[in-house]
Parts: C-alpha cells; structure tokens; sequence
C-alpha cells in the first residue's frame, strides 16, 4: 500500500523513468557465472546468461542436497562439560581447549547443496548480433535479452513463477521462421539419466539422478522435465545420446522447466517436474505471465524507493554504474537498486511452503559449494532475513520458521547429550536436515547460540505484524524452549556471582593470552549474554503481551537481572571476552560483541549512551585493522552505524559495499558469491531510513547528507504501522503512518527533540510534517 500515492495523494505515483530505474541491465551476455541475472519462485531457480550463440540458464532446485540426515550427536559428551568448565574458571584454557574438542565436538562432515544442471540452447544465427541488451526487471521479475540479426529483432523472456511452479523460457523472432537451433538439458558431476522425447509438436527433455560427494554420500534423488513447444517449425530429437532436441524455422519457442525432488522422503519428482509444466503448458505463456507478474507485483510494489538519481543514470549498464562507484562516484539510483535488488533476492528465494535462503540464496552452480551453501547461523542465516519484516517481505520470513521447527526438534537431544540440559540448542551452522551438533573446531562450532539467534526472527514476526495466534503457537514455544536450554545451561561465575555461558567461542574469533598462547573458547563472552538477555526480554515480551501463563517465566524473570552485564574495557571498547584479552585478529570479520546494538536492541545512544560510545570505539578498532573485508561484514556496519544514528558513516558503508564487495551482476562477494551481504545491505538502507527497535517509530533515523531529497513508500515498523516519507533539500519531512493494529503510535522525526504520541484505530492513516528549523513536528 502506497500511502502517498494512493490514500492521501501527497505525490504523484512512480514516472516512467523511475519504473526504468527499476532494472539491470548489460550490453554483452554474462561471461562468467558472477555476471549471469538471477530469477527464482522460492524453490526453483536460474540463472540466465544472456548469449546469443549459446545460451545457458544455469538451474537450482532448493532441496537438492548430497547427503542425508544422521545422528552426529557426541552422545554422552555432557559428562566431560564440568571439567571443561574447572579448567576454563583456573586459566588452564589450553587443556580445557584440547578436552573440548576431543569429547565435545563432532566431526565435520556436512554435505552440499547443488546444482540442478543447466539448460543449453545453440542458436543458429547468420551473422554478428547488433544492438544486444539483456535485463533483469526488479519490478516484473523477468529476465530478458534482445538483438537484432541482420533485419530480424530476437527477444527471450526467462520467468520463475511462483504460482506455476515452473521457470518459463520463452525465444521470438519479429519475423517468422527466423529460430532455429539445439536444446539440451545437462548436469555436470556423477553420471545421471538425460534423454528427449519428441511426440508430434511437443519435445520433452528430461535429467534425472541422484545427488552425491565423494561417491559415499548418497542424498535426495531428482529429476527435471524441459517441455518444448516451437510454433511454425518442427521439433526432432538429434545428439549422439539422443538427448538433445532440434528446432527448425520456430516463429516462437517456449520452454517450461521443472524439477523436484525425494527430500525428506516425499517423492516429488513426478509431480514437480513432469506434472508442473503440464499444467503451466495448458495456460499458456500469456496466462503464465500474466499470473507470474500479478503475484510478483503484489510483494514487490508494496516498497518504493526513490533516492534522487541523476537523470539518465540507469541509461548506463548496470556494471559501468558500479565501475564508476568503485573509482570514487555516488551513484544514488544505484543504491536505491541494490535496495530492491534485495527484495528481490529475498522473493526469489523464500517464499512460504519452501526451505529458508541459504548462503547463495538458491542460486549455486557448484556441486561442492563454498561452505556447501549451507545455513550458517552464527549471522548469515539470520543476516538473510534482517529485510523481511521492515522492507514488508513478511511472508517470506516464513521458510526460516520452519527451519527453527526443524533445529528446536533436533537441538533437543544435543542439548540433552552435550549439555545435560533440557529444551533445544543448536550451533554455529545447520543443513537442509538441521543438524544441531557442534561440528569442526572449537573456534566456530562450540558456539550454542545460533538457535536463541534464529528465535528472535519469531519474536520480530509477533512485533511487527502483532499476529497473535503466531505468537502464541509458533513463537512462544520456540522461545521458551531455547530459554529453557540457557536456564540449565549458565553457570554461576566463581568469584563474581554472576550467570555467565560457556565454554564457548566468540566467533569466529581467537584472542591471546597474557603469556601469547592463543585459545577461542571461554567463560562468558559479550556475545553470548547479549543473545541470551535478548532472548528473555523478547519471551517476557511476548508473554506480557499475549497473557501467558507459564512457570517457566518465574525463572527466566529471576534469572535476567543475574546475567553477567557488558563490560567496558580500559581503551574505551566493549569487551568481547569476559576478560580484557587482545584479538589475535583485530580486525575480525565478526563484530559478535555489538550484538546487543544489532540486530538486538539492548545498546542504543538514548538508552545506554555509554554503550553505545564503546560500541563505535570497537567499531572503528575493528576498521582500524582492516575490518569489513567480507561482503556481509560491511553490511552489518551500515546497520551498526544506522543504529548508532551515523547516517553519513552507514552511508559510506553501503558505498564501500558496492565498491568493493558488489559482482557485476549485484551479487554480494564475500569473497567468493555470498547472498548474505545482499541482504543485510538492504536492510541497511531501511535501517537508515526508519527505525522502531526501541518502541519509538522513528523516522530517517539516519539519513546521510548524500540523500539530500528522496521518497520512501510502504517501510514497516514493529507494532503493525507502515510509513511513507518525503523529504527534501530545504530538510522538511512529511509522510503518513498506517495503522494496521491500532494501539499507541509514538513517532519521532530525524534528529528532532520532539516525541508524538496517539491512540491510532485499525487502518487509520496519519499525516505528519517535520520543519526543522523550527524543530516542529506536527500532525496534518
Ligand atoms: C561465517 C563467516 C565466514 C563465512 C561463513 C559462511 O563462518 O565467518 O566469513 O561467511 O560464515
């Protein structure tokens, strides 16, 4: 909903240029993968390369995995945690280290998740193309290439519907008979069954196998179905294999693509592939578009951002845009790209019903993928789903839900053999099975947080849409079984009292002791009470709210206020040990001890300004030393800064971002390809632009001097408001808040001294304007 635009008319809707602005674009096929344009359903994807001889569509299904679910848990392992303990609270952190990881960790064997396969297509074309363009519109999730041969104009739109279940592929020609060329469907890897079917005027191909690594782990079995259909030309098999099919003198090709899979056991195979593009044939490639573009709308409109490009900025191809960024240019239409970009990464690969987006989102060509493109949860995971409430994705929140169902099953019996505790933990990384062990090193795996984590992804789902019978049945249990585990789980200090965790990394962090030996694990790291404290104040919360009675709130009420606080160190930062060590690796990708500033909320400048100082003191010796260098760690940056109400530091974040941490094809690099930084980026943006962590629903919190004058439309805040803005040179800000709950608004604009508050009823729009001058903050 565009309160602006639609109900109270403030401003005129979108102009063309600005829905152009809305797009990719290149003038030279994808030469590398990195280059290639994303479209994804959730659960299928493909990436298009764009090539006019040859073109390739590399192609994902989301549950194909090697590997399968087994029982990696060190049973028993909690017998030895005591003695990990002594030797931690005695310094003999060496020996406790070396226990540790004998008796406590499990071996890494994760599998990974991989490519479907690719579809291939050689066109026959007698001369050199002229005039290529290849696109990604954000705004009807199509990818498209166009050239033109001779007289003769190609066009190919490539789709993921979501509402169809299939990718559609669909090649014209603006005169008849002009397509002719091969088709071929092909996996890289162990050997698989492809073959092609022509009867009468349709041509199927088909891929089938079975996912594996290493030959020994056997995964899910999968088969994909391409339905080829050429209109005004003849279809017939050819290929040495017969494998591949011909089409000769088509006005038109359609290619309809699906897969499934046996994941967990429910064999849909047949149904994914052969039946879906059956039934998407049956509408036709208008109806299929229509539907695709109607259901993508629907999400990607809710959210427009206008941030005073230059004119004609988008007339330059996207890659030559963020060339000119990386040699020192602002590029403001860019940014406000890269903010749909990952809305648009979001939708593609999260939608109800499917698995959450991993680390490439769904988008891997690899069989053996960088971290198997697993769900790291010690940020990245949860790094994914930072925009999905306040960017009004809320929907596609929901496939991590389900992964939380899945670890908080499992984590019950890790938290029983490892810790002796009850309710459910899980660790630093889980698969497509959710494993919940503590895999690998001690460094990155003996880290029991990664579940309380995910939980505050329910508890921001309750927040900001207030659905209450969510809150009740999928949130509270969740919460109150992580709390549950850290009831049992934290250890009474010896000498100060005090609750604290461990034995545990701060990850991935190693710090140096007095005599220069170096450890990772320890008792009570900043990170580790943050999430805890988090996770009590948030299960409060929500029982406050929603009246629920339950004994265990008793003990986690008594239990907060025990937790060991955060401690500040003599240099001025925030510890991120429960002692003063040195980082071995000062400027450490992980910035695990700001937790506390974001994504929780227990650091802010009004509420603990002290805090809040150490924290930009450890952020700026983090950046002293280099730190930032991964893609999704200059993300969190622009967050913290956001926060920290920076506007111009987090700005000059998502510029590094795009500078140096940004593919050609918009893609995060980590290095290599990670989809995490896309993500946390946009939410950024929105962090900047709006603010409701501390129950204030606080406007342009963080506005940079770069977005002298902009128009923000459809951001979310907690307690179920959505707000439009304007701003412009001469610093006035007007908007809207809608209500969708009713309840108390509190609002606050940019840095003004002044705090609104209203009784608002269901739907109840209200207009607002800032003067600054004046510090005047007004209701119209
Ligand atoms: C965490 C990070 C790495 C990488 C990996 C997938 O372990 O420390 O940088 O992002 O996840």
């Amino acid at each position: 909903m565009h309160l602006l635009a639609v109900s109270l008319a403030l401003v005129a809707s979108p102009s063309p240029a600005a829905q152009r602005a809305q797009e990719l674009w290149y003038d030279a096929p994808a030469a590398r993968w990195n280059h290639a344009l994303p479209v994804g359903n959730g659960r299928l994807g493909a990436m298009v390369f764009g090539g006019v001889a040859e073109e390739r569509l590399q192609l994902n299904e989301e549950t194909l995995w090697a590997g399968a679910p087994s029982d990696r848990e060190r049973h028993g392992g909690a017998q030895h945690l005591p003695e990990v303990r002594r030797l931690l609270f005695a310094g003999e952190v060496v020996r406790a280290e070396e226990l540790a990881q004998r008796e406590l960790m499990s071996e890494r064997w994760v599998r990974s998740y991989q490519t479907l396969g690719d579809l291939g297509l050689r066109l026959e074309h007698a001369e050199a193309p002229a005039d290529y363009r290849r696109w990604l519109d954000l705004d009807a999730g199509i990818a498209g290439v166009r050239y033109r041969v001779g007289a003769v104009t190609f066009t190919r739109e490539v789709l993921a519907s979501a509402p169809d279940g299939v990718i559609a592929v669909r090649l014209s020609a603006d005169s008849p008979g002009a397509l002719s060329g091969t088709l071929e469907l092909s996996r890289p890897g162990p050997p698989i069954e492809a073959e092609a079917r022509v009867e009468g005027d349709v041509a199927r191909l088909r891929l089938a196998g079975r996912a594996s690594q290493d030959g020994a782990h056997l995964g899910v079995h999968f088969a994909a179905t391409a339905r080829v259909t050429a209109r005004g030309g003849a279809l017939q098999r050819v290929g040495a294999a017969g494998a591949e099919v011909r089409v000769d003198g088509a006005d038109e090709v359609l290619i309809l693509i699906g897969a499934g899979t046996d994941f967990e056991g429910v064999d849909r195979r047949v149904s994914l592939s052969e039946d879906a593009v059956e039934a998407a044939a049956a509408r036709g490639w208008g109806a299929l578009r229509a539907r695709h573009v109607a259901d993508h709308r629907a999400l990607f409109e809710r959210v427009s951002l206008e941030l005073g490009a230059a004119p004609g900025a988008h007339l330059l191809p996207t890659n030559e845009r963020l060339a000119a960024v990386r040699a020192g240019a602002t590029d403001l239409g860019l940014e406000a790209l890269y903010f749909q970009f990952g809305r648009y990464l979001l939708m593609g690969s999260s939608r109800p019903g499917t698995l959450p987006a991993n680390l490439q989102g769904l988008w891997s060509e690899h069989l053996e993928a960088p971290w198997n493109a697993d769900y790291h949860i010690n940020i990245n995971l949860q790094m994914n789903y930072w925009p999905a409430e306040p960017l009004n994705l809320a929907e596609c929140h929901e496939p991590l839900f389900r992964l939380i169902d899945g670890i908080a099953r499992r984590g019950e019996v890790t938290a029983r053999e490892l810790y002796g505790a009850r309710g459910w933990v899980a660790h630093h990384t889980t698969d497509a099975h959710w494993f919940t062990a503590a895999i690998g090193q001690t460094v990155w795996g003996l880290w029991p947080f990664g579940g309380a984590w995910c939980t505050r992804h329910l508890y921001e789902h309750w927040a900001f849409g207030g659905d209450a019978a969510f809150g009740r049945e999928r949130a509270y249990p969740r919460l109150a079984g992580a709390a549950q585990f850290f009831l049992d789980y934290l250890t009474t200090h010896p000498t100060t009292g005090a609750l604290v965790s461990g034995p545990s990394s701060s990850p991935e962090n190693v710090y140096v002791l007095p005599d220069g030996q170096r450890a990772d694990i320890a008792m009570g790291n900043t990170m580790d009470h943050m999430i805890v404290r988090d996770l009590f104040t948030n299960l409060l919360e929500l029982a406050d709210a929603l009246d629920i009675d339950d004994p265990l709130l008793a003990k986690v009420r008594e239990a907060l206020p025990r937790i060991a606080p955060t401690r500040i160190g003599a240099d001025g930062r925030i510890l991120e040990w429960g002692e003063p060590y040195a980082e071995a690796e000062p400027g450490h990708r992980h910035m695990s001890h700001l937790y506390g500033l974001h994504p929780g909320r227990e650091v802010t400048p009004t509420g603990t300004p002290a805090l809040a100082a150490a924290a930009r003191r450890s952020i700026e010796g983090r950046l002293a030393h280099g730190g930032g260098h991964t893609g999704w760690s200059r993300a969190w940056l622009m967050n913290f800064m956001a926060r920290l109400g920076d506007g111009d530091a987090a700005h000059e974040h998502l510029r590094l971002l795009l500078s140096k941490s940004t593919l050609p094809n918009l893609f995060d690099d980590h290095p290599p390809f990670q989809i995490d930084g896309n993500f946390g980026g946009a939410a950024g943006i929105g962090e900047m632009l709006l603010q409701s962590h501390t129950g204030v629903v606080h406007v342009l919190p963080a506005l940079p001097r770069a977005w002298p004058s902009g128009r923000v439309t459809g951001l979310r805040a907690r307690g179920g408001f959505e707000v439009d803005v304007e701003w412009s040179e001469d610093g006035r800000v007007s908007g809207a808040v809608r209500s969708t709950l009713g309840g108390a608004l509190r609002l606050r604009v940019r840095n003004g001294a002044q705090e609104l508050t209203r009784a608002t009823a269901v739907d109840e729009a209200l207009r607002f304007e800032w003067m600054p001058g004046a510090d005047q903050l007004v209701w119209r």
